[in-house]
């Protein structure tokens, strides 16, 4: 057995300092590592004052009662006020809050004070069809305004919401809403996804055969598409919103008011709905968007691609830019839809300062060639953000070269639905980057990686990250089940967070991530990271993607079977396979070697660009594909099957 939780291959030795100018007038500077490690919980009571509270707390933390944790306990606010009254209060009402554009070319500019009304009269159709505080709301809509609309109408009245990706079966829906009993859906007839409409409302009326305790579907009209009605239960969005008043005066409620619940699939069993409450959780999305974007409210232009059904959508494009007075874009599509250039298109059209993307869609980007954003004025993007996955070196150099100019700093955020905002990350500022590392806990935040024992390791070696000590934005529990809380993030390691990702600290103490540890590859006695080989193969000019998994091998434990996308210009052959091998024992030795590569045409992802690599293991070792309904595309993994020749014959 090798004495190391998780071996360290990958050495990658380019490092950015942050453009002086940024650095100059950065929102956050060194100091608040040094202010936040002498008073932590000090640091957190300042940033809660960011907000607006109708009582102002007095308690900071309440952890008396662990893991089950109160911030804030004795405050009171309303979140939705936070997020645009408050603007207009302040003489802000003309500044635009969204900047939406639709697949079809459509689109329309809110201000914070046409927000303000649209929240007012959509919490006051809420209130009409019986929706009270504490009761529960589902969400089903694609990336239009009306979904933002609805979760701070929701905020608003204390009634809790529950958005279901738009992409997932009616079964996948009908779960959820059986598992948090929601009493409304809120959906639309259907949304715009590669150029042509695409129903919603179908699924729900599926769903609800399975269900019961849903009282009114409100459906907004989008597409246009012919859609079946319900007497009595169903009601138009824009028939009930617009006859209510544009006033509607916000309750404060409790910090630890249930704000909403998301579900994420995890690898088995039944999905789990991660509770997040209000006073911290906007704490913490408020201070993080404002530190590590560097977001100058009057002058930026921000853009999040990620769909509202993730939870960066939730805090990155909801919660946190609203709650600061962001100007931002919301796209409705897909990025190739109707030509490769459309993202360049829309940096170019709204001056965005600030990108926000995924390291799947930066690789795509890559693939798809340099010269399509190069036909695009983006000289006014200043920030990058990464989240979602491990970025590796080469898409991370990429981004900054051929989207930042060689210029603009990348954030390269770690995060998860349960810990609710961005805990490790550089801060645009301070941070000297390195590509491919999240680098360092923010101010406020505690993590560290050990060992199996519970141990730090050391600089320079790898294990499991956690975290050790509460934050503002954690979830408080899994909806209608503390037991499962207990056991899948506490038990690990005694009194820390274990959030299931593999992790490695530098010679300098910065962390990388190595993807979950589920995906971890036990090769001769190593623990071999997915991520480290996946680097390695993308690392190549051949290579576009890459998926690695351990399938069970005789001789070795496991053996390492890559999946590899080539780039546009590469073609397969028995030499370049035998080169990709040899290039991956070059960079990171030969234990890293796979033993077999497949070149395949797609990956199979999640809606948040995650690679399922557990539905690649069933492949590699010849076993009927699993479960496959958090799939972004339900047909990937017949195409890679048929691309793929017969088991056995290569390797
Ligand atoms: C925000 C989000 C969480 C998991 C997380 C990790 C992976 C996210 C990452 C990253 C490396 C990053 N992950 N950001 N891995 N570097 N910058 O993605 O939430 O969908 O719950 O996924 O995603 O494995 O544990 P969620």
């Amino acid at each position: 057995m090798s004495n190391e939780s998780l071996a360290n291959l990958l050495k990658e030795e380019r490092r950015f300092a942050p453009p002086a100018e940024l650095a100059a007038g950065a929102n956050v500077t060194a100091a608040a590592y040094a202010q936040a490690s002498e008073d932590r919980l000090g640091f957190w009571a300042e940033q809660a004052r960011r907000l607006s509270w109708a009582v102002e707390p007095t308690e900071t933390l309440d952890w008396s009662n662990p893991p089950f944790a109160k911030w804030f306990a004795d405050g009171r606010l309303n979140v939705a006020y936070n997020c645009v009254d408050r603007h207009v209060e302040a003489g802000l009402g003309d500044r635009v809050a969204i900047h939406f554009e639709g697949e079809p070319g459509d689109g329309r500019s809110i201000t914070y004070a046409q927000l303000k009304d649209e929240v007012s009269r959509a919490a006051n159709a809420l209130l009409e069809l019986g929706v009270t505080k504490g009761d529960r709301v589902a969400i089903y809509l694609p990336m239009i305004p009306e979904a933002v609309v609805a979760m701070l109408a929701c905020a608003r009245i204390g009634a809790t919401h529950s958005v279901v990706f738009g992409g997932f079966s009616a079964d996948a829906v009908a779960s959820r809403i059986q598992d948090a009993r929601a009493r409304l859906v809120i959906t639309a007839d259907g949304g715009y996804r590669r150029g042509k409409p695409s129903a919603l409302k179908p699924a729900i009326d599926e769903a609800l055969t399975k269900v019961d305790g849903v009282e009114h579907v409100l459906v907004v009209r989008r597409t246009g598409q012919d859609t079946p009605f319900t007497e009595g239960r169903d009601v138009w969005w824009h028939e009930i919103t617009e006859r209510q008043s544009a006033e509607h005066t916000p309750q404060p409620h409790e910090a630890e008011h249930p704000l909403f619940i998301l579900y994420t699939s995890g690898t088995t069993g039944k999905p789990k709905g991660i509770l997040h409450t209000s006073g911290g959780y906007l704490t913490q999305a408020a201070y993080t968007h404002h530190a590590v974007f560097d977001l100058k409210p009057a002058t930026d232009v921000y853009w999040c691609t990620a769909d509202i059904g993730w939870v960066t959508g939730h805090s990155y494009i909801v919660y946190g830019p609203l709650a600061n007075g962001a100007t931002q874009v919301i796209y409705e599509g897909t990025p190739d839809t109707p030509h490769q250039g459309r993202f360049w298109e829309i940096v170019q059209k709204y001056g965005v300062t600030i990108l926000y993307t995924a390291p799947t869609a930066i690789r795509t980007f890559m693939k798809w060639g340099d010269d399509i954003p190069a036909k695009f004025d983006l000289s006014s993007l200043r920030v990058l953000g990464s989240v979602g996955e491990p970025i590796n070196p080469e898409a991370w150099v990429w981004y900054r070269e051929h989207i930042g100019a060689g210029r603009a700093p990348i954030v390269d955020t770690w995060w998860q639905t349960e810990t609710g905002a961005i805990m490790i990350s550089p801060l645009p500022g301070v941070t000297e980057t390195k590509p491919g590392s999240a680098q360092r806990a923010l101010p406020g935040i505690a993590a560290t990686v050990v060992d199996d024992e519970a141990r730090e390791v050391p600089n320079g070696s790898g294990g499991y990250l956690v975290l050790t000590e509460p934050w503002p934005s954690m979830l408080r529990t899994i909806w209608g089940d503390d037991q499962r809380y207990i056991d899948t993030y506490w038990s690990r390691f005694q009194g820390r967070y274990f959030a299931g990702d593999g992790a490695k600290k530098d010679e300098d103490g910065d962390i990388w991530l190595l993807g979950r540890v589920d995906d971890v590859m036990l090769v001769s006695g190593h623990n071999i990271s997915t991520t480290e080989v996946e680097s390695a193969l993308v690392g190549h000019p051949a290579v576009a993607e890459s998926a690695v998994v351990g399938a069970t091998d005789a001789t070795t434990g496991q053996a390492i079977v890559a999946f590899v996308i080539l780039r546009g210009t590469a073609t397969e052959t028995p030499e370049l396979v035998e080169e990709l091998r040899a290039h991956v024992g070059r960079t990171l030795g030969p234990i890293a070697k796979p033993k077999q590569i497949k070149v395949v045409g797609e990956l199979p992802k999640t809606r948040s660009g995650k690679i399922m690599r557990r539905l690649l293991r069933d492949i590699a070792e010849g076993r009927e594909i699993g479960d496959t309904t958090t799939l972004a595309d339900s047909t990937v993994m017949s195409l890679i099957q048929s691309q793929l020749p017969p088991t056995g014959s290569q390797g």
